[in-house]
């Protein structure tokens, strides 16, 4: 979930007093660090800080470390990983549907009354209230934190890390759109102006080039975990989203097997594949009420008793869910500048794209 907010360092929109993930010691620890660290201004005036090499506004910072501090995975846990609009929304959905084998339209089945991000919590932000709000014992967890920075717990654990990437120009056109729209939102409710933006800036994808959002740079994200699975491809898989829409049966038995939840022949036979795809195509979710309509809470804070509590509208992870939309967007140079960027930093890596 990519995360905006441009009034991040004002004062809170609303203080709930609830049990948060904050404890004392982190509080500290949040506040040594953070006169320490390099600061730079993104697009939309977000500020972003810059810790073990990678750039986060405020709202994701605190959580990150709460999670390298206390999360501890559970053996069989699953942790799905991405680099934020690379698919985090589709994945959680394939992922949670396999598991469970929810695949019929049963009023019971959780994906059809909550966005897929209500059902698989990030380990950075939402976890505990996530966790109580579903009771569902589903050993899944997802983070968008870089692979270096996560939590040796995970690290030195058994689990499986599936990651999904994606063309950093579709990328980039996604992120683009849900700034562009949120952080809108945002200054149109607090400071009574419009910026609502019909062409994509210049400014915007210098931002992007530098890593200014949250968790960039984008390349080095994916290099992180591209390596990682290179290493041990029997630990982490690595999925390009270009091939989950291609081919999408494939993938899907293939990510199954993957997690330890392989398809019987039987239920091969009886369409189950099929049905979960189905289940879970941007077409069906997109369209689902909750997804049209609802709200996800995000609660943020770097004391216990004092939570930021931002909202953010299901449909703003369902735009087209399309491979090659920067087409629609970028001028050859902008995508030229990205091709460029990708080239040198992944393409030695054995890493590109032909879209
Ligand atoms: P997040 O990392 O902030 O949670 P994420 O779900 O990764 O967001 O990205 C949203 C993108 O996934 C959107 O891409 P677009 O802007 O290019 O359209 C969204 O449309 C796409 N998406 C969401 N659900 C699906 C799905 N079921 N199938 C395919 N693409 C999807």
């Amino acid at each position: 979930m990519e995360s905006s907010s441009s009034k991040m360092n004002s004062a809170p929109k609303s203080i709930e007093k609830e049990e948060y993930m904050f404890d004392l010691e982190l509080e500290n620890k949040f506040k040594q660090i953070l006169p320490t660290i390099p600061i730079k201004k993104g697009s939309w005036s977000i500020d972003f800080y810059q810790y073990e090499g990678f750039w986060y506004p405020l709202l994701h910072l605190p959580g990150m470390l709460f999670a390298q501090e206390h999360f501890k995975p559970q053996p069989n846990q699953v942790i799905l990983s991405s680099f934020p609009k690379c698919g985090t929304t589709w994945l959680k959905a394939l992922a949670f549907a396999i598991m469970t084998r929810s695949y019929e339209s049963e009023p019971t089945n959780p994906l059809l009354s909550r966005l897929s991000h209500d059902c698989v919590p990030f380990i950075e932000f939402n976890i505990r209230s996530s966790q109580q709000r579903l009771s569902l014992d589903v050993p899944l967890v997802s983070t968008h934190i870089p692979y270096t920075s996560l939590p040796k717990s995970i690290i030195n654990s058994s689990c499986k890390i599936v990651y999904l990437c994606r063309d950093p120009k579709d990328v980039f056109v996604s992120i683009w759109h849900f700034y562009n729209r949120n952080v809108t939102r945002v200054i149109e409710s607090e400071l009574g102006i419009t910026r609502e933006k019909d062409v994509l800036e210049e400014d915007v994808l210098e931002s992007f080039c530098q890593g200014l959002l949250s968790c960039g740079p984008f390349w080095d994200h994916i290099l992180g975990y591209w390596r990682a699975s290179l290493e041990s491809p029997e630990r982490i898989l690595f999925i390009k989203y270009e091939d989950l829409t291609n081919e999408t049966v494939y993938w899907v038995k293939k990510l199954a097997q993957f997690i330890g939840y392989p398809f019987s022949l039987e239920e091969e036979d009886q369409g189950m594949v099929q049905k979960i795809i189905d289940l879970c195509s941007f077409e069906n979710m997109s369209n689902l009420e909750v997804n049209k309509n609802g709200v996800m809470t995000l609660k943020v804070g770097i004391k216990k008793d004092e939570v930021n509590t931002y909202e953010f509208k299901n449909n703003m992870y369902f735009r087209k869910g399309k491979v090659g939309d920067w087409k629609n967007h970028l001028t050859p140079a902008m995508a030229k500048r990205i091709d460029q960027i990708t080239e040198k930093k992944l393409s030695s890596y054995g890493l590109t794209w032909n879209v």
